[in-house]
């Protein structure tokens, strides 16, 4: 299987990584990992993305709003102003698809312009507008299912089947874009792990994660989230071997591209798994 993200062609017949670069002065890994001052860096942001590529990553999700369970939203343009400089950077000179993490839809038109070859949104293309932008941006689309917002969402999540619920958001969610002109080769989905779910229901959507491939091909992100803290008693800096797991778990049940913070460990993990088969 082969897919188009504006310039790039890639193969998926091998899981790909998504490296992680968060412009936000509050990440829950890296915060303000690309500021001084209070001021964002574009020579940091860049030097991070560098890196990410190094290690084997041939996406880089820029993002510009924490979507974190807590997390304050950000206006509109305080996000085009933080993510659009970077996207812009990355795509004219580093090899990688810039891959734009956002639900705003004017950021989603922009940042296409500006070179970005796939549109991840946590809110599915919910918001007024966002159809039609990811359309008209005419590059790839990922739809993730969320429960709730992320100011509230880990407050008491529930669901009746958290599987069929997931599925039936996201092919709903999925015919939404066909209708808006959207193909459905550039249709990808996400069970959103950690958004608005219980340790239960990460674990049961990991575990039932390949009956996803029915609706799209798969993105999933595990890494260094807060269920494994729970599980496993651990920091966030001592999640990656969970994370690890967890993550090739879910490209052995279909996921086609890993979103991670740990890009070279990712890829020393995936390697063992082509290598086993
Ligand atoms: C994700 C994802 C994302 N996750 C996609 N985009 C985040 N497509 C941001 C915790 O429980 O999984 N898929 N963009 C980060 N979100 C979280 C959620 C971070 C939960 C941490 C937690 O700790």
């Amino acid at each position: 299987m082969h897919r188009q993200f504006a310039a790039r062609r890639l193969d998926f017949s091998v899981p790909r990584i998504m490296g992680i670069l968060n412009v936000t002065p509050d990440s829950f890994f890296d915060g303000g990992a690309c500021y001084r001052d209070g001021v964002l860096q574009l020579d940091l942001a860049l030097r991070q993305a560098e890196r990410l590529i190094r290690e084997g990553a041939d996406f880089i999700d820029v993002g510009g709003e924490s979507t974190r369970p807590g997390a304050d939203p950000v206006s509109p343009q305080a996000e085009c102003d933080r993510v659009l400089p970077v996207v812009a950077a990355i795509a004219s000179r580093l090899d990688a698809v810039v891959s734009v993490d956002t639900s705003n839809p004017e950021l989603m038109v922009e940042a296409a312009k500006h070179g970005a070859g796939l549109i991840n949104d946590v809110r599915a293309l919910q918001r007024p507008g966002a159809l039609a932008a990811a359309s008209a941006a005419a590059i790839p689309v990922c739809l993730m299912h969320m429960q709730g917002a992320p100011e509230t969402m880990q407050e008491r999540p529930a669901y009746l089947d958290v599987v069929a619920d997931v599925l039936q958001f996201l092919s709903a969610r999925k015919q939404a874009c066909l209708q808006a002109g959207i193909a459905e080769q550039d249709i990808w989905v996400d069970p959103g792990i950690g958004f608005g779910k219980t340790d239960e229901h990460n674990l049961a959507l990991i575990r039932e994660l390949d009956r996803l491939n029915e609706v799209g091909p798969i993105l999933l992100g595990v890494s260094r989230k807060s269920m494994f803290g729970r599980l496993l008693g651990r920091d966030l800096a001592e999640r990656l071997p969970g994370s690890l797991a967890a993550g090739l778990i879910g490209c052995q049940r279909g996921a086609r591209i890993l979103r991670v913070h740990d890009v070279a460990a990712t890829r020393d993990a995936l390697e063992i798994l082509r290598l086993i088969g």
